[in-house]
């Protein structure tokens, strides 16, 4: 899709905040508009997570089931085999996912055995014809290339919030280190994935301050999720009250401004949503969501109420070129 607007990647945080704060109506037809420009408004990419190794991390993220920092009922497992991770690709593209993103809980990818397992894994989700991404935590400059030449497409490494409030999160690890890995996995020519989670207690100015940091990539990354806390009993975060629906489109109609020609992806959270909410989130500029009945280890829709919710709102599923 052509189109005449120049991407910007020096956006002040009171610019954003400006946008954010517009009248809802407004907003929304700011970034519909917008996304217009650079996306088909009725085609919504389908992802599918694996996780690949569960639970036991070292890091002490407060919103997260699988650290070993907090007391949750989930089942711990170990680095899964290529065989099993691409049982499950290929069932997910049968249902429709044209990319397939295996998260494992480590703080960082450790060169041996199990970083190679996984680079197998890449390999053999390439040759099933879909886009290959991970989310292993930390990765030096040649972890990075090396996953860039078994073909990894994309990289998921969220910020997560503004830079402020990461402290009040984690405390294993700083938003220096994300940034680190993002660029890292920049130099070797493998897209960025990165976004955040609203709902963990947060100023709009801590939101702000993450798309701000997000937006002054250049070039932007190239898909940025947008979770709602799931809150998780277990975690430190699991009292959090839920997100008011109309912040998460908010915060994807500002993404959308900011960063036009990315995918948006409204992320985790979607069980919570009503099909009304999630069509709004739509509207804001979201194009993409992750399907299946499971996240890494919490729910999520499944595939028949996502039917159901494309065949009401008449959304077709974005097939991916050259995945
Ligand atoms: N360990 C790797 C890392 O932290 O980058 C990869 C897996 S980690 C589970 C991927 C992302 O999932 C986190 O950065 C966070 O944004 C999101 N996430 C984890 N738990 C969540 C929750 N309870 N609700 C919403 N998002 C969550
Ligand atoms: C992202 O931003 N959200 C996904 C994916 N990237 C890796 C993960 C959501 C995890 C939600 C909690 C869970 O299921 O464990
Ligand atoms: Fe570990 Fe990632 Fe969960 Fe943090 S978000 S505890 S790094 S799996």
């Amino acid at each position: 899709m052509k189109t005449q607007v120049n991407l910007r990647h020096n956006w002040a945080e009171e610019e954003l905040r400006a946008i954010y704060d517009l009248p809802l109506m407004e907003l929304v037809f700011q970034a519909q508009t917008l996304h217009r420009q650079f996306h088909d408004p009725n085609k919504i990419q389908r992802c599918t997570l694996l996780s690949v190794k569960t639970g036991a991390c070292p890091e002490d993220c407060s919103y997260c089931p699988q650290s070993a920092h907090h007391n949750t009922e989930l089942e711990q497992e170990p680095l899964i085999d290529v065989e099993g991770a691409l049982v499950a690709a290929k069932a997910a593209k049968e249902s429709g996912s044209s990319r397939f993103c295996m998260g494992a809980a480590w703080r960082e990818v450790r060169d041996g055995a199990q970083f190679d397992q996984v680079l197998e894994m890449v390999r053999g989700v390439k040759a099933l014809g879909m886009e290959a991404c991970c989310t292993l935590g930390m990765v030096t400059e040649d972890q990075a290339q090396r996953l860039a030449e078994a073909g990894l497409d994309a990289y998921n490494h969220n910020l997560d919030t503004g830079p402020d409030y990461y402290e009040k999160i984690i405390s294993t690890r700083k938003y220096e280190d994300r940034l680190q890995t993002i660029q890292n996995v920049r130099k070797a020519g493998v897209t960025v994935c990165s976004g955040g989670i609203v709902g963990m207690g947060e100023s709009v100015d801590d939101r702000i301050a993450m798309l701000a940091v997000l937006a002054g990539h250049d070039p932007h990354p190239e898909s940025v999720p947008i979770n709602a806390l799931v809150p998780v009993e277990g975690t430190p975060l699991e009292d959090q009250k839920s997100v008011d629906p109309l912040v998460m489109v908010r915060m994807i109609a500002t993404a959308r401004i900011a960063m036009p020609s990315s995918m948006v992806r409204l992320s985790a959270g979607r069980t919570a949503m009503s099909d009304e909410t999630q069509a709004l989130c739509f509207l804001a500029g979201a194009n993409s969501i992750f399907a299946g009945d499971k996240l890494l280890t919490t729910e999520n829709p499944g595939d028949d109420r996502d039917k159901a919710l494309f065949d009401k709102l008449g959304l077709e599923t974005l097939e991916v070129a050259g995945a």
